[in-house]
């Protein structure tokens, strides 16, 4: 574009003037960034020729997915949360760290405060009926040694994909736990195999998926953060294997070695053993952290989170 107004005496004023290049006060770095991020915008309305009437319905649809509560919902939808954890990877290759389980998005639905429990956790209350799933696995070391100790916090939707607490037919941390491994880096839980999450359908977030002619689904998952003394906190999801969005997840959390198989028990025995009526699911996944270095990122992040209950 040969008329463009980027990069004239005027607009080069006027962004100085928004950023506060043109004074001493204020966070060099804030100032930098939003200079930025304005002059980004100012590029993007003047090379799509945006209209003030779209410009106007952007501004409102900000503060709808604001005033829905959704701000949190959509930056994984927009691959930002991906996008951050593919920048801990390489700062990890860099500082050279390997052998650990992958990480994944946290997402925006923890609730921190779950009750801790030493080994073993019945995550259901008992009110819903579904196939019930045991999973269990060992928290280690890159070097193999089991990790005694280790916090395994636990949180995943229900069958029908809805999270307690923001769910409020679902009682306080329902599939909700923190468990504390044994001696042997062991946890061990009973739960009911979840269902995907779906966008609220006439949220703000759905309206843009739709524009872009997108689902707002996430194939079944299970949320972890699993942490020891000395360790780098690993935040990672497991998908139940066979999802119909096992590769089209909405919020991009699906990776290579988060995929364990799903074993499907049908022994009378077995079942009976267990206390049960009918078949159920069986998942084994160990956890393996890497040791905490000065030389990379920190990987417990700080964000707002849902207060306890
Ligand atoms: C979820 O359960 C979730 O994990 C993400 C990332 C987004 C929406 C709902
Ligand atoms: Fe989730």
């Amino acid at each position: 574009m040969t008329d463009s107004l980027m990069n004239t005496p005027e607009v080069n004023r006027l962004l100085a003037k928004v950023g506060g290049a043109d004074n001493a006060n204020g966070n060099a770095r804030v100032k930098a960034i939003v200079q930025r991020v304005v002059a980004d915008m100012f590029r993007t309305i003047e090379e799509f020729d945006i209209t003030p009437d779209e410009f106007w319905a952007a501004a409102s649809y900000l503060t709808a997915l604001g005033q829905a509560g959704e701000v949190w919902l959509l930056i994984p939808g927009l691959g930002l949360e991906t996008f951050l954890d593919l920048r801990l990877d390489e700062a990890e290759r860099k500082a050279g760290i390997a052998g650990g389980t992958p990480r994944t998005i946290e997402g925006p639905l923890y609730v921190a405060g779950a009750p801790l429990v030493k080994g073993e956790a019945r995550l259901d209350d008992g009110t819903e009926q579904g196939e019930v799933l045991f999973m269990e696995g060992q928290v280690r070391d890159t070097e193999g040694r089991p990790l005694g100790g280790a916090i395994v916090d636990v949180w995943h939707a229900n069958t029908r994909g809805g999270y307690s607490h923001f769910d409020p037919t679902q009682k306080p941390y329902n599939f909700r736990r923190r468990i504390e491994t044994d001696a042997e880096g062991r946890y061990r839980f009973r739960s009911l195999l979840p269902s995907g999450y779906a966008c609220p359908p006439a949220g703000p977030t759905q309206k843009l998926l739709d524009q872009l002619g997108r689902h707002g689904n996430r194939p079944a998952h299970i949320h972890f953060f699993v942490s020891a003394p000395g360790h780098r906190h690993l935040t990672t999801q497991i998908n139940i294997d066979g999802d119909t969005y096992l590769h089209d997840d909405f919020a991009f959390a699906t990776r290579d070695g988060l995929i364990p198989a799903v074993h499907r028990e049908s022994d009378a025995e077995v079942i009976r053993a267990r206390g049960l009526n009918a078949p159920f699911a069986r998942i084994a996944f160990d956890f393996v952290l890497s040791r905490e270095v000065k030389t990379a990122p920190a990987t417990l992040v700080h964000r707002d989170h849902a207060p306890a209950a």
